[in-house]
């Protein structure tokens, strides 16, 4: 079986997790699934980085022994994965024994082969980046990255000869244009190369709280050079397996630290005679609503809290909520850009992508076979060939897609599959096979939806695991590789009906209370004023009407309480809405276009004082406001929940 190996960067102990760190991870995991789904047996690693004097004084300040402290720290982002149904194959923390023997191996063949030698350091250390500065790298006396306070540092430590491989580097840039990717990155790390490199400094003789320099028990390595060789301890170094898993397949990495990865571990991996990793993909940042997330704003998303705010507001359970989240992550960014985190945008993807577009997808699939199973008596279920087709060739976009880890973009197409099903139901219209007494066309619908769905569910599993597995039990169907998916005949369908219903459409309340979560949690509110735009001009010579003629008119939303046919016509139905305290009967024209089941629970803009009407016997209190163009229709609807009875200006 072919192998596959990954790898995030390892969080620092002492950092609280937040959305824009754990976006790396639940990335990874996306790559890691979609490559067992090509079949293919993957080693995906993700951990901590344990060592620095800021652990040890975290710890001191925290009065706990720094073992148990980073045991404990450690212990919570474990279990934040766990939540994120983050499927790593290895945990690694820079603590475990096996990768502090690797790291003192590894050194010391340095040392032996006089790639590692004892100097002096004197200049600028970053604390918070754990980087050694030179004068000129500061910018107003303060680290270039993170802005804060840089140490002095005196010392007596080692340095690693990486001048010593500038050109054997600047050789393989050249020869690997896809070493590093965006182009971006693979541009500026090219060109720190050709600009000249200097040895560095990769011991510490004034930090406890590190591996120990297997030759002088005055010094700890240098903790970045004991993280990057995590990468080493995963893949099993010194083992028999090291041979299958080495090199890595991607290494994914933030933006920030590009130089570590790109520059120093592949000189480090020329020194140790290794193979160098094939792909190093640097991602961009998350921010926070326009601004960078940082603790010092207090703007920083707390997975585990947006996680909560979720499933108790709008009413999904934990692991579900866990799935909207990786979803909005990986379809809000264009991986490698920088994003910007924005609640209602994430409610806006909940509503339309999730609840409206796959959501209901499912639950018209499953309401359609209840209620039509009986009568399909002995048909066979024949999934239309025609939209296998369109799947087939869908699929080989996708995998170009994530291949080149475009999430956002494949994600897009399998959207486009779930909506072109949702068409196909308003272009064959099952009600009205069903009503005309033709089966063979009714079964071939069916079997195209739940084949389709099959489909579906497997694509979207690497960012929405859970999802994809409740569709799959709902429908009865396996989880599948990619590579065994195959567009025939689902066989007798047991579909389960009563586990429905994935994602309830949000509530206005629900929704005000999910927002005003969020805001509270932002400790510093920054208030926009919308941007003014200028009023259109009329798009054509239609007659015109004043504010006043337009003011008669009260357009309020309303929400879809219970819906059914009025009995005997095609088109009608009837209609029981809530609008602000009152309810309401309406009777609408829209049966040929939409389910009655399928309306409730959805926001709808009605003329509110429009003079009752009857209809078939029913008394109309109110119409209800469509588009149609041609054969086509479709109910307005407001674009986020809102309070019903709300107004339309
Ligand atoms: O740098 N958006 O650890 P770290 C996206 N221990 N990614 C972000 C982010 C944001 N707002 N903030 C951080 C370290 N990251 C070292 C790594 S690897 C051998 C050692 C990403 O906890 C960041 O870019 O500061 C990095 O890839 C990862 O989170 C860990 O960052």
């Amino acid at each position: 079986m072919e192998r596959y190996f990954l790898t995030t960067a390892i969080y620092y102990i002492n950092d609280k997790p937040h959305l824009g760190s754990v976006s790396e991870t639940i990335a990874a995991d996306f790559v890691a699934r979609y490559q067992r789904k090509l079949g293919k047996q993957v080693l995906f690693s993700t951990g901590t980085d344990e060592h620095s004097q800021k652990v040890e004084r975290t710890a001191q300040n925290l009065g706990l022994p720094v073992a148990e402290y980073t045991a404990q720290a450690a212990a919570a982002w474990k279990s934040l994965f766990d939540k994120l149904g983050i499927s790593y194959s290895r945990f690694i923390r820079t603590t475990d024994a096996d990768h502090v023997k690797v790291v003192q191996d590894m050194f010391q063949k340095l040392y032996d082969h006089g790639d590692i030698y004892k100097g002096s350091y004197e200049g600028w250390y970053c604390v918070k980046d754990e980087e050694f500065l030179l004068e000129s790298d500061l910018v107003g006396g303060k680290c270039p990255h993170c802005g804060l306070d840089v140490q002095h540092v005196s010392e007596a430590n080692y340095f690693f000869r990486l001048s010593r491989y500038q050109d054997r580097l600047q050789q393989w840039y050249e020869d690997h244009p896809d070493f590093v990717s965006p182009e971006a990155r693979y541009n500026e790390l090219i060109n720190v190369i050709r600009g000249g490199l200097k040895d560095i400094s990769v011991s510490r003789s004034t930090v406890k709280w590190g591996v120990p320099v297997p030759f002088d028990e005055n010094q700890t390595v240098y903790v970045w050079f004991d993280a990057l060789i995590n990468y080493a301890t995963t893949a099993g170094y010194g083992t028999e397996r090291f041979a299958k898993d080495w090199p890595a397949d991607l290494h994914l990495i933030g933006k920030d630290i590009t130089r570590f990865h790109g520059i120093i571990w592949p000189a480090m991996l020329l020194a140790l005679e290794m193979a160098l990793p094939r792909h190093i993909f640097a991602h961009g940042f998350w921010n926070f609503e326009g601004e960078k997330m940082s603790k010092s704003l207090g703007n920083v998303v707390d997975p585990a809290a947006l996680i909560t705010d979720l499933s108790s507001m709008i009413g999904v359970d934990d692991s579900l909520a866990v799935d909207v989240v990786r979803y909005y992550l990986c379809r809000e960014s264009t991986y490698g850009l920088d994003a910007d985190f924005s609640s209602q945008r994430l409610l806006l993807r909940f509503n339309t992508d999730l609840a409206n577009d796959l959501g209901n997808l499912l639950n018209r699939t499953l309401n359609m076979f209840s209620r039509y199973k009986d009568k399909l008596g002995g048909q066979s279920l024949e999934p239309k060939m025609d939209v296998g087709r369109v799947f087939e060739t869908a699929i080989a976009a996708i995998r170009a897609d994530y291949d080149a880890l475009q999430f956002s973009a494949g994600l897009e197409k399998s959207w486009g599959l779930i909506n072109l099903l949702n068409k196909m139901i308003e272009d064959d219209k099952p009600w009205a096979l069903a009503k005309s007494n033709d089966f063979v066309a009714l079964s071939s619908h069916l079997a195209t939806l739940l084949t389709g769905l099959w489909y579906v569910a497997n694509l979207i599993e690497p960012c929405m695991p859970t999802v994809a597995s409740r569709i799959l039990s709902a429908i009865n169907r396996p989880q599948s590789n990619w590579i065994d998916l195959t567009w025939n005949s689902p066989g007798p369908m047991v579909p389960q009906v009563d586990s429905t219903v994935l994602f309830p459409r949000i509530q206005p309340d629900q929704l005000e209370r999910f927002l005003s979560a969020q805001t509270a949690r932002k400790a510093s509110a920054t208030t926009q004023l919308p941007s003014q735009s200028p009023a259109p001009a009329p798009s054509s010579a239609e007659e015109l009407v004043t504010i006043d003629d337009f003011a008669k008119i009260h357009l309020r939303v309303a929400t879809i309480l219970e819906a059914e046919r009025v009995p005997e016509t095609d088109k009608l139905v009837k209609i029981r809405a809530r609008v602000g305290n009152e309810e309401r009967t309406i009777v609408a024209g829209i049966g040929k276009h939409y389910e009655p089941a399928d309306l409730v629970g959805r926001q709808i803009v009605i003329v509110a004082n429009l003079q009752p009407r009857k209809l078939r016997g029913i008394t109309s209190h109110g119409m209800l406001l469509a588009a149609s163009a041609g054969e086509e229709m479709a109910l307005l609807t407001p674009m986020s929940g809102l309070p019903d009875g709300a107004d339309i200006h």
